[in-house]
């Protein structure tokens, strides 16, 4: 028996710093009215999809930084977001930059983001784990990349929320590279997870082909897919934005690692798949058949060591 939910990534073009929320939630509608006339009935925007990637920038004013980050969701600008989905009965999941004073009073931020179920209610959250890039600013760099300056490590894990007829995950961007990111959510028995990028064509800091880069990518969301069993649905936020040339290649992967469909441009796209939330039981139950297979006491260093250590010479 099978069980189906039809998925849909929605690819996003380029966001220029100038561009409004209302604007960037306009373009959001309009796929996602794209991806409910196609039958999907999930649809995942991509990592920080309200606003340009701003930790490309090393930004000293504070009242401009500030105007990046959500104070709330859904706000005034998001509203309507929430409310075509509602209407239509389609699910998605939206990255955003999170900030809030908490009970403390000490100002959290958080690259966030959060799966809001089929009657427009947020059902899930989940904050960045794995920050790439550095604290300061750093000259040498042809663009910045702030997201540790800009961010605090998520205080989440990597929760899965039981919706939409599945169980359903998300990570971000950077963390689609860690083994232990897919790992965490796959022993939590998750059938598909979400997942947003901007990740730039080029490496600013060493040398690596577009192609290569692009490998890497699909590879790592792959990987986590076969290896768990679960599908993927991965979104880029892409094109030539803020003078960077940020990569394509949304893509929606099978649990069995095959890429079910492909984004073909670098613009604003919808790409669409059939899920059957099913199709991974059977790796799940057989090669990857954690209780029968997995060997605890050997991972341990895992959770106790993050720097590789190699043996003296
Ligand atoms: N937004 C990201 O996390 N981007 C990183 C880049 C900087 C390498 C990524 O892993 O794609």
């Amino acid at each position: 028996m099978s069980r189906m939910i039809t998925a849909a990534a929605a690819q996003l073009g380029p966001v220029e710093r100038e561009e409004g929320r209302a604007s960037v939630v306009g373009r959001l509608i309009e796929m996602l009215r794209a991806a409910h006339a196609r039958g999907a009935r999930l649809v995942v925007f991509p990592e920080l999809a309200l606003t340009t990637f701003f930790p490309r920038w090393h930004i000293t004013d504070k009242e401009e930084l500030d105007g990046f980050y959500e104070k709330e969701m859904p706000s005034n600008e998001t509203q309507p977001l929430f409310d075509v989905a509602r209407d239509l009965g389609v699910g998605f999941n939206l990255g955003y930059a999170e900030q809030f004073i908490d009970e403390a009073g000490n100002r959290r931020r958080f690259n966030t983001s959060i799966l809001v179920d089929r009657q427009g209610e947020i059902v899930g959250k989940y904050r960045k784990v794995h920050l790439p890039g550095h604290y300061e600013y750093e000259p040498e760099r042809p663009w910045q990349h702030l997201e540790k300056g800009y961010f605090e490590v998520g205080d989440l894990g990597f929760p899965v929320f039981r919706t939409m007829g599945g169980v359903m995950g998300m990570c971000i961007c950077n963390d689609r590279r860690w083994p232990e990111t897919w790992r965490v959510m796959g022993l939590k028995g998750v059938e598909l997870v979400t997942l947003g990028y901007n990740t730039p064509v080029g490496n600013s800091v060493a040398v690596e082909s577009p192609h290569l880069r692009m490998f890497h990518n699909h590879m790592s969301m792959q990987a986590g897919a076969y290896q768990n069993g679960t599908w993927v649905v991965g979104t880029a936020k892409c094109g030539m934005e803020g003078g960077v040339d940020m990569m394509a290649g949304s893509c929606i992967v099978a649990p069995t690692g095959e890429i079910a469909a492909l984004a073909t441009t670098n613009e604003d796209e919808v790409i669409v798949a059939d899920c059957d939330l099913e199709r991974g039981r059977y790796i799940r139950e057989t090669v990857f058949d954690f209780a029968q297979h997995r060997r605890i006491e050997h991972y341990g260093i895992i959770a106790e060591q993050t720097a590789a250590e190699a043996p003296p010479e």
